[in-house]
């Protein structure tokens, strides 16, 4: 059931005293309704390529994400709206596509909660929501763009917050970080990210709280704690940060990799012709000594090893967050999410990074668990995108969908795994582009296009836009359906 917000907001404002007593019978009896709805756990993991044993990588130790996978309904076609951290968690978080903030990058957030000061029209955010429902509402580590949803210097200033009205609680333990910007990028013992001091990679023989995700998991597991011990339900967000850059971890997940062969890239050139590709800046810009993995195979395959180990050492504190969810008994009547920002090139078309607008930086985990579902461990096939996340929890916890989302519910296909899908959407600054069952097109605001057929051997290697003008006219116009008129303009204001 989808409901007009603002129609909403009018009758509040129109309510008579009549009304008013009609309300308070009607909120205790929603409190009561509330009483028995289903909390929401989403786990959130910065940079997670969907490279796991339960999407058919086996040579990733991933046992924990697994174990959730065989008892939910994980997509293996799940697309991010955008292919940057702070874009795509707009997205994820707002139910809406932010085409509108589409220049703005890892400030998106902010840049709306800025319109929310002045006392602009802004819809609330899927949080927000939840706590107008009646929720409980806590983010621990990096659910939006900054750890703590802070802004300033060091991302902990408390006058800027970057999701206004969404928390009850917003938090980023940093430990010997000193502040959640310094924990972003943090290698073990507190170092901090500088300019000079940036090591892609790095290792030590120590516990997990060597790193900064060992104490965002232990807050996790506290807030989770108490949160189920509360007579409200509760919506509870942890933001694991790894395996974004650097890639540090304890060494005990890089030894899982020791013997390990690791399959070869399947398509490592550089694209021709007018695409998203880029020269790894963000990558190329940490300390590599000397090396390339673009010309050096070996060090490439040494890389692959460390992202892999700290994809198992986020897969570990997932199962710890799963079983507190258990010890606490919560786990009967919890939704849960698991979800990444956006995908990674580990090398596919000459990039390492993500920010493209190739299946690479764009694919990236999705697994949806409710308590009661069917046909549980069966993957879906069908394309689902971020903004469905929002309206999907909303049907499964039976509060109203706001007609503002623009994500469908992914309820259908909870129930039936065969269950067809829709179209993904994706932005950049200057491009867009839809992925179908079959094809992808991206449009620059040059006008050049990139059309790829998925169902040829070629995919993504091989442009045939110049071949199809009719197949591209109907894909702009599905994108013109889904974004509005805002879809093909670069925001330059
Ligand atoms: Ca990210």
């Amino acid at each position: 059931m989808k409901i007009n917000y603002l129609n909403l907001m009018d009758r509040e404002i129109s309510l008579t005293k009549k009304g008013f007593v009609l309300m308070v019978l009607l909120l205790c009896g929603s409190y009561y309704a509330i009483a028995q709805q289903k909390n929401v756990l989403i786990i959130c993991i910065d940079d997670l390529r969907p490279e796991l044993a339960a999407f058919g990588q086996t040579y990733i130790h991933s046992p924990n994400i697994d174990s959730l996978a065989s008892v939910s309904r994980a997509f293996s076609r799940h697309y991010v709206n955008a292919p940057s951290c702070g874009p795509s968690r707009y997205a994820f978080l707002t139910g809406l596509y932010g085409v509108e903030y589409r220049d703005k990058s890892n400030q998106s957030l902010f840049e709306r909660a800025q319109a929310i000061e002045k006392n602009d029209p802004v819809v609330p955010s899927m949080p927000e929501w939840f706590r107008k429902n009646g929720y409980t509402t806590v983010s621990v580590g990096k659910v939006s763009h900054h750890p703590g949803g802070r802004g300033g210097d060091d991302w902990n200033e408390d006058g800027i917050p970057e999701m206004p009205n969404a928390w009850d609680r917003h938090l980023m333990p940093v430990a010997e970080w000193q502040h959640p910007r310094g924990a972003m990028h943090g290698l073990a013992y507190g170092k901090i990210r500088t300019a000079n001091e940036r090591d892609v990679m790095e290792t030590v023989d120590d516990d997990d709280k060597s790193y900064p995700d060992g104490h965002i998991a232990e807050e996790g597991l506290h807030q989770l704690n108490e949160l189920a011990k509360g007579n409200k339900p509760f919506f509870l967000a942890i933001g694991l940060i790894k395996p974004h850059l650097p890639f540090g971890m304890p060494k005990r997940y890089l030894d899982l990799y020791e013997n390990v062969d690791i399959p070869p890239v399947p398509h490592p050139e550089k694209p021709s012709g007018t695409t998203t590709w880029h020269g790894s800046g963000e990558f190329m810009n940490y300390n590599h000594q000397g090396k390339d993995p673009r010309k050096d195979e070996a060090y490439a395959l040494e890389l692959k090893k460390y992202y892999a180990a700290c994809v198992s050492y986020a897969d570990k504190h997932v199962g710890d967050i799963l079983k507190k969810l258990k010890e606490t008994g919560a786990d009967k009547n919890t939704v849960v999410v698991l979800w990444g920002d956006h995908g990674w090139h580990l090398g596919e078309h000459a990039i390492w990074g993500k920010h493209s607008l190739f299946e690479e930086s764009l694919r990236s985990p999705l697994i949806i668990q409710n308590p009661e579902m069917e046909h549980k461990g069966q993957m879906s096939d069908a394309v689902v995108e971020s903004v469905d996340v929002f309206p999907t929890l909303c049907d499964l916890t039976g509060l109203p969908i706001p007609d503002f989302a623009q994500g469908t519910s992914l309820a259908p296909i909870l129930a039936d795994p065969h269950a067809k899908g829709h179209e993904a959407v994706a932005i950049k600054s200057h491009a867009t582009t839809i992925r179908t069952d079959q094809y992808r097109f991206t449009q620059h605001s040059s006008g050049e296009v990139e059309l790829y057929d998925h169902h040829s051997s070629a995919k993504e290697q091989l442009n045939i836009a110049e071949q199809h003008p009719e197949l591209i006219a109907g894909l702009r116009k599905k994108i013109l359906n889904k974004m509005g008129e805002m879809a093909f303009k670069a925001n330059e204001k």
